[in-house]
């Protein structure tokens, strides 16, 4: 059979070079194609193709069966997406992803869509296609019958990922992917070499921790990958695409400290740069030192607060303590650190913010943006406001999030679990980010050697570092001798221009 899988639209500037690997349908395709199917990969954040467009695309393919990779937030896409497949081809249309995952009845109930796959995919998605019409036999979906009932099957087991096949590479634009002079922190545009091109890989799937606000695709299951079978492809990405650089994607890179250990060691054997996500509780000064000298550039820490009632109140499983610890060491081994923080959790006031300022004035770090905490389904936040009743209608709740898809450290909280009003909220997080520049700014003045760091920080940031032309340029404009901006602003105008029109296009 052939199925054809679509990666939908998210709300990123076309011209932006970081673009996620659409992990989820490239791991199915590759699963699928091993097992003797055919498939194919439409990424609709590369493409941007419109409706028109995407259909005569898709009838080029003449697939079986359609599949949709999906966040919760992109409900309202899916769903208008699912229609569209309905009017135009009499085919099955599964979903998958988070938002397969934990509201399958509202999506099976609320759009044309008619299977949702629970969990990991490429199994699943592999017995489907096997038992067409017998959906009975297939373990870890919810499906639609010829009336509309909804059938819920019993849960599969997780498949270990020794023998996954990887991405399916060979169908894929693999340039649209490959973050050309940009670097492995993906949501920053620092630059750690000139010349780098990343790629971005999964080394493990899930995270042993209970963290209330995070949602889970495998609940608090973890799959490791052999390190033998990451460097493989790590050195196929090199010689075939000339990587020299790779952003770990998983959850938690230091999900088992000599998983960890051993791959650090055998990546330093590569001579790459590379980044991933740690947790202050699972680093030390030894990890970190080794690390860096295998080629690590920069690590993730989900902070969230400086408050220890509020990590507490949050299942954070940390303590301010090994924070401040977590963030010394990283200081004094001049290991980037890529900081993640929320605020608006329930329980949060002005005191537990205070104590954040705090805490980040006395580290003497920025801390910069705050993301509005935003209960998402399968977290144990959200299934808590539903139980209670706060969260009454879903797929009300699930429309209302697609129109934060692009992330949550904009505007007005979408549900406020705080005594403040939603203004209040905002203008705290706003008022809290610039003390905190402000706080960091008196450190750097008070602490002459750390301006070193933070000059440097910026030229690497804002890439003069390798592009001196830049800053030169920038300096000329500032004196009025040279002007791009008016060009560079009209470029953006046109491209969100052209993005708003593709979302009018789809009716969201
Ligand atoms: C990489 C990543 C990103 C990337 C790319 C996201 C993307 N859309 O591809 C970036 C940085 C852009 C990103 C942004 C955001 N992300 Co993010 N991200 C991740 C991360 C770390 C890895 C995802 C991944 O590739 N996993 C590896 C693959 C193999 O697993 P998978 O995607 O789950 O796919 C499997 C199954 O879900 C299923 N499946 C998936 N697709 C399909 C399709 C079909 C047809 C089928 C049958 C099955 C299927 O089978 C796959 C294989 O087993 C996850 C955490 C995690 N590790 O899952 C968070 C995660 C997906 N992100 C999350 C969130 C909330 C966001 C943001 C909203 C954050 C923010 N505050 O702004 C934005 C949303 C932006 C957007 N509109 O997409 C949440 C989603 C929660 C939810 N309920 O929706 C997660 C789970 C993190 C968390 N624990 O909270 N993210
Ligand atoms: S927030 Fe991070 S540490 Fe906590 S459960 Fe989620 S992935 Fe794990």
């Amino acid at each position: 059979m052939k199925i054809g899988l679509i990666h939908p639209f998210y709300t990123y500037d076309p011209q932006k070079k970081n673009r996620p690997f659409p992990f989820g349908v490239a791991y199915i395709a590759n699963f699928l194609i091993q097992k003797g199917h055919k498939a194919e990969i439409l990424d609709l954040n590369t493409t941007y193709l419109k409706k028109g467009e995407i259909v005569n695309l898709l009838k080029s393919w003449d697939c079986d069966i359609f599949g949709i990779s999906s966040l919760s937030g992109g409900f309202a896409y899916t769903k208008s997406l699912a229609s569209l497949l309905k009017e135009n081809f009499d085919l099955p249309i599964i979903v998958g992803g988070p938002l397969g995952t934990h509201n399958p009845e509202v999506v099976l109930k609320h759009t044309a869509v008619d299977i949702c796959v629970v969990g990991q995919g490429e199994c699943t998605t592999y017995e489907i296609l096997e038992n067409f019409g017998r959906l009975d036999k297939v373990r870890g979906i919810a499906y639609k019958g010829k009336r509309g009932e909804i059938t819920r099957n019993p849960q599969t087991g997780l498949m270990p990922l020794d023998n996954m096949p990887w991405p399916a590479y060979q169908i894929m634009q693999m340039q649209d992917y490959i973050w050309d002079g940009a670097s492995p922190d993906m949501d920053s545009k620092r630059l750690y070499k000139k010349g780098l091109r990343v790629m971005q890989m999964i080394t493990g799937r899930g995270c042993p921790m209970g963290c209330n606000f995070c949602s889970k695709v495998m609940d608090r299951k973890t799959l490791v990958r052999p390190v033998d079978d990451i460097i493989k492809e790590i050195k196929f990405l090199m010689k075939e695409y000339g990587i020299n650089g790779i952003s770990f994607r998983d959850e938690l890179y230091i999900l088992n400290r000599k998983h960890a250990v051993e791959l650090s060691g055998k990546l330093k054997d590569l001579n790459i740069i590379w980044m991933g996500q740690g947790r202050v509780d699972r680093v030390d000064s030894d990890l970190i030192k080794y690390m860096k000298e295998c080629g690590c550039v920069s690590l993730g820490f989900g902070i969230e607060s400086g408050s220890q009632r509020m990590l507490n109140l949050m299942n954070k499983g940390q303590t301010v303590k090994q924070i401040e610890n977590a963030m010394k060491i990283c200081r004094k081994l001049d290991m980037d650190m890529k900081v993640q923080l929320v605020l608006g959790y329930p329980g949060e006031d002005k005191e537990t913010v205070r104590e954040t300022v705090q805490f980040f004035k006395m580290v003497g770090h920025p801390g910069r943006r705050f993301h509005l905490i935003t209960p998402l389904p399968g977290s144990v936040l959200y299934n808590d406001l539903v139980k209670k009743g706060t969260i009454k209608d879903e797929a009300g709740y699930l429309t209302e999030l697609s129109k934060r898809e692009s992330g949550f450290s904009k505007g007005l909280p979408l549900i406020n679990l705080t005594q403040f009003s939603d203004e209040e909220l905002y203008k705290i997080k706003l008022e809290t980010e610039t003390l905190m520049e402000r706080n960091y700014r008196a450190y750097l003045w008070s602490h002459p050697f750390e301006i070193y760091r933070y000059l440097r920080e910026r030229l690497i940031y804002k890439r003069y570092l390798f592009h001196p032309e830049w800053l030169i340029a920038r300096l000329l404009e500032k004196a009025g001798l040279f002007s791009n901006s008016k060009k560079d602003s009209q470029d953006k105008k046109a491209s969100r221009i052209k993005h708003l029109d593709y979302r009018l296009n789809c009716k969201i």
